[in-house]
This record gives structure tokens, C-alpha cells and sequence, in this order.
């Protein structure tokens, strides 16, 4: 059934991540985000984590078959052709899923493809996650036109050691030169001092985006939930800068109202802002 078009309408906008069933990070965060910030969230699946609380929380990781992530994609771009040009991408886990997103990818037009370059996750074998690092380098980052790195993945993806804001900042622009992409380069808990700082930088403006640190520990979903309110923030006509702003607030709010369990890490709460 076809359903006109109202003043309304909220803005179309695709995750395409893994499940973290604990509802701090992945899909979850990212829908949860969405909601937040007012626009329609919808999500094709990557892979399945479990924590395993028997092995230290360490990640349980199964990726979903290629075929089904690629029958997500097709039932996603078909129902909303017309609209959809805004698209969060975060773990993707393996090469063959790379591959699969990236020809999903390229079969339309798109204002925004957000790219969370989830580099890490434990439990995958090394090998398996250095193939998976630089497939997504040499495929995904050249397809982004926002990329939010970590400390650890500014470090990976630019080549340099980070201990400062300087070097934040160096590393920030030279993963723009590589992909061309806005980039929010994330020092987190992860450089010293008392305010977590991020730095954006898009080819012309540098901005130092900082917030006091809310304890020493990172907290899980706090990647997540940043990256898809970029995404939230852009599908909505903001401007890179403006996303970034406005999510690194959201992301401020949802650490000051985290979620705290038996696991050895908090979870960010997405509804912190209201
Ligand atoms: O925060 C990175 C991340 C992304 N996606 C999924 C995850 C995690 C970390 O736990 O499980 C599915």
C-alpha cells in the first residue's frame, strides 16, 4: 500500500550493523538513537555478538550469511527507493561482508554514508581481523562521506601514534586526505586530561569538540550512539559540523545517564538527553 507524503514524514535512515544483544552497542544503540532524534530507523544485520560472561565478557561473534544480508539490503532500497539516501555504517566483521554492503552500496545514490570503522572486535582471529581491516580501508572508507574513528582506529587508519590533541588533530586530517571524507576523530577517556576531546575536520574547518570527562572508563555504545546520531543529525539536513555538535551533546548526556550491570561496563543511555 502506497501512503502519501506529509509535512511529517520522518526522515528515512539505514543502519547496517551488528546485533549486540545487550542493547549497549550495535544495531540497538543505533535505533535507539534514531528515535531519539525524531527520524525512521531501520537496520539489515551484519552479524550476531553475545558477551560470554564464562571468558572474561569477551565477544561471541557470528556473522550473517552473505545472501541474507544482501536480501536485507534489497527489501530496505526497494521499499524505500525514493527516499533513502542516508546510511550508517558499523560492524561489518568480515571481508565477505564488506564486499556484499559495498556492491549494496553502489547500486544507488547517497547523501551520507557514515562510516563507523569498527576495526577491532575480541574474540575474531587476528588474521581474520587484519583481512577485515583492510578491506574495509581499501573498500568502505572510500565510500564514506563522514568516518567517526577511535583513538585505537585514528591510529590504524592514519598511520601516526596519538597522545595529544595535536596529534588528534593531524591524524584527523590525514584520514581526510585519504577518503575525502568529514571526519570525527574521537580521543574519548583516551588522552589525558580532564575533557574527553574529539576533533572534526572536513578539508576546510578544524573544530575541537570537547566535553568534561564523566570518569576514566569508556563506556559501551558511546561509538555507536555517536556515529548514528551524525547520521540522524545529516538524514535531517544538518551540516557535518552541525551533526557532530549536536551528537557529541547527545553522547554527553546519554554517558551521564549510563546504565550500569553485571557486566564490567556501563552502557550509554540514548534517552539521557530528555
Ligand atoms: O562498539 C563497537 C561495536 C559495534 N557493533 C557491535 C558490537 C560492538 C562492541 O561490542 O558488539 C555489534
Amino acid at each position: 500500500m502506497t501512503s502519501s507524503t506529509t509535512a511529517s514524514r520522518p526522515a528515512i535512515t539505514l543502519t547496517i550493523a551488528g546485533s549486540e544483544a545487550t542493547g549497549g552497542a550495535g544495531a540497538q544503540a543505533d535505533l535507539k538513537t534514531f528515535q531519539e532524534l525524531g527520524v525512521f530507523g531501520i537496520a539489515a544485520l551484519t552479524c550476531i555478538v553475545s558477551f560470554d560472561p564464562k571468558d572474561n565478557w569477551n565477544h561471541r561473534f557470528v556473522p550473517v550469511d552473505t545472501q541474507v544480508i544482501a536480501d536485507q539490503l534489497e527489501a530496505v532500497q526497494t521499499c524505500y527507493a525514493a527516499d533513502l539516501d542516508t546510511v550508517k555504517l558499523g560492524m561489518m566483521g568480515s571481508p565477505a561482508t564488506i564486499d556484499t554492503v559495498a556492491t549494496a552500496l553502489r547500486s544507488q545514490q547517497w547523501k551520507n554514508i557514515v562510516l563507523d570503522p569498527v576495526l577491532i572486535c575480541k574474540g575474531q582471529e587476528p588474521g581474520h581481523a587484519l583481512d577485515t581491516d583492510q578491506a574495509l580501508k581499501a573498500i568502505l572508507l572510500p565510500l564514506a562521506t563522514f568516518v567517526t574513528p577511535n583513538h585505537f582506529e585514528a591510529e590504524s587508519l592514519s598511520g601516526i601514534t596519538i597522545n595529544t590533541v595535536e596529534d588528534l588533530t593531524r591524524a584527523a586530517r590525514l584520514i581526510h586526505a585519504a577518503s575525502g571524507a568529514a571526519v570525527l576523530a574521537k580521543g574519548g577517556v583516551r588522552i589525558a586530561g580532564s575533557e574527553a576531546v574529539d576533533v572534526f575536520y572536513d578539508g576546510t574547518v578544524t573544530e575541537v569538540l570537547s566535553a568534561p570527562k564523566v570518569g576514566e572508563v569508556a563506556v559501551s555504545g558511546a561509538g555507536c550512539s555517536l556515529a548514528a546520531a551524525i547520521t540522524a543529525e545529516l538524514a535531517k539536513g544538518a551540516t557535518p559540523l552541525e551533526a557532530a555538535r549536536t551528537a557529541k551533546a547527545f553522547v554527553t548526556e546519554g554517558i551521564k545517564n549510563r546504565v550500569s550491570s553485571a557486566a564490567p561496563f556501563d552502557a550509554l543511555w540514548q534517552g539521557g538527553n530528555r
